[in-house]
């Protein structure tokens, strides 16, 4: 495992401001969830990134519709950040006609082939096997794309991890894998679930790995950027483990089925208190790196972007039942 290097980003200021803005965007979509759910408003259940949000925006920046995602169950994120429409994201966690998937997906299992995301996954490391596939699609292609899977600490246990990182290591696929390592596998905390640490597990396979602070926009954007262009080479893979947090819970409605905390109140504080999204906001401006009468107007958008999301979703009418087995195998 190496550590990662601590210099300067050395980004333009649009560059700055555009990952300012996906974040935001992913923010703001994830907070507007929060009130759906609790209104009653959603049909399905839905697991929030929020606390996460630089790991897939680091990411996603160096890719374009052309590479591939797949995702988790949380999945929101990663969509918005590979340049998925928040609407028809929307439209479909509301179970709508409007929606990517034709509602027929839901949060778990949104996908948008136009954009080369595979799909979110209720699957844990269900993602792994499809991009590893897509790797492979990618290096017959012969055109340097690449392709990405998102996975959960929780998953990292699962044993098509050790399959991915063998066989991408021994046909040096264009691959990221990428662990969001948040500590929980849903109520279970990491050393209940892992043994050693992630990043450590790609040496066995001589896949390059590293642990980074998920929550330091230019840290992932940079580790990014050193991985993706090796895939983009022909270099194979890197296994790169996120350190992050999620503030919310597993899955929204938890607290009314859990019977006791599995994380102290002091635990998820001090994380809060390395949100991502505000941390970013306060090393521009303070950097004097991007105005801050800039990100005002980017939080405008974005939340007017939101609202005009929630009102297309909620005015697209439901599936027909008779519809209910089209498309399917
Ligand atoms: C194969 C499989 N096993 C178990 C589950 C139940 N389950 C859903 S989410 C989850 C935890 C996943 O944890 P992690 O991979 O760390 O992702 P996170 O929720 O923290 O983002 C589990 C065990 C599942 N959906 N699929
Ligand atoms: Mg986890």
């Amino acid at each position: 495992m190496t550590k990662p290097r601590t210099e300067g980003a050395n980004l333009p200021a649009d560059k700055l401001a555009e990952l300012y803005r996906t974040m935001r965007l992913i923010r703001d979509f994830e907070e507007s969830m929060i009130k759906f759910q609790k209104a009653g408003e959603l049909p399905g259940p839905v697991h929030l990134c929020i606390g996460q949000e630089a790991v897939a925006t680091g990411i996603c920046d160096h890719l374009d519709d052309t590479d591939y995602i797949a995702s988790t169950h949380r999945g929101h994120g990663h969509f918005i950040a590979k340049g998925g429409d928040p609407a028809l994201m929307m439209a479909e966690v509301f179970g709508r006609v409007d929606g990517i998937c034709q509602g027929k997906g839901g949060s778990m299992h949104a996908a948008d082939f136009s954009k080369g995301i595979l799909g979110a996954n209720g699957i844990v490391a269900g993602g792994v096997g499809l991009a590893t596939g897509a790797a492979y699609a990618c290096q017959l292609a012969g055109k340097g794309q690449v392709s990405v899977v998102f996975f959960g600490d929780g998953a990292a246990a699962q044993g098509v991890i050790s399959e991915a990182l063998n066989v991408a290591s021994l046909w040096k696929l264009p691959l990221l894998l990428v662990c969001e390592n948040n500590g929980y596998s849903e109520f279970s905390p990491y050393n209940t679930v892992n043994a050693g640490e992630i990043a450590d597990r790609g040496a066995a396979f001589k896949v390059p790995s590293i642990q980074v602070d998920g929550n330091d926009m230019v840290t992932m954007w940079r580790t990014a950027r050193t991985a993706v262009e090796r895939a983009r080479a022909g270099e194979g893979p890197t296994l790169i483990e996120a350190q992050t947090y999620r503030h919310r819970g597993h899955v929204e409605y938890e607290d009314t089925f859990l019977t006791k905390p599995y994380r102290s109140e002091e635990e998820v504080e001090a994380w809060k208190a390395k949100d991502p999204l505000p941390r970013f906001r306060d090393y521009l401006v303070s950097g004097e790196l991007v105005p801050s009468e800039d990100l005002d107007a980017i939080d405008a958008d974005t939340a007017s972007i939101i609202r005009n999301a929630a009102d297309f979703a909620r005015n697209s009418p439901w599936p027909e039942p008779g519809d209910a087995l089209k498309h399917m195998f």
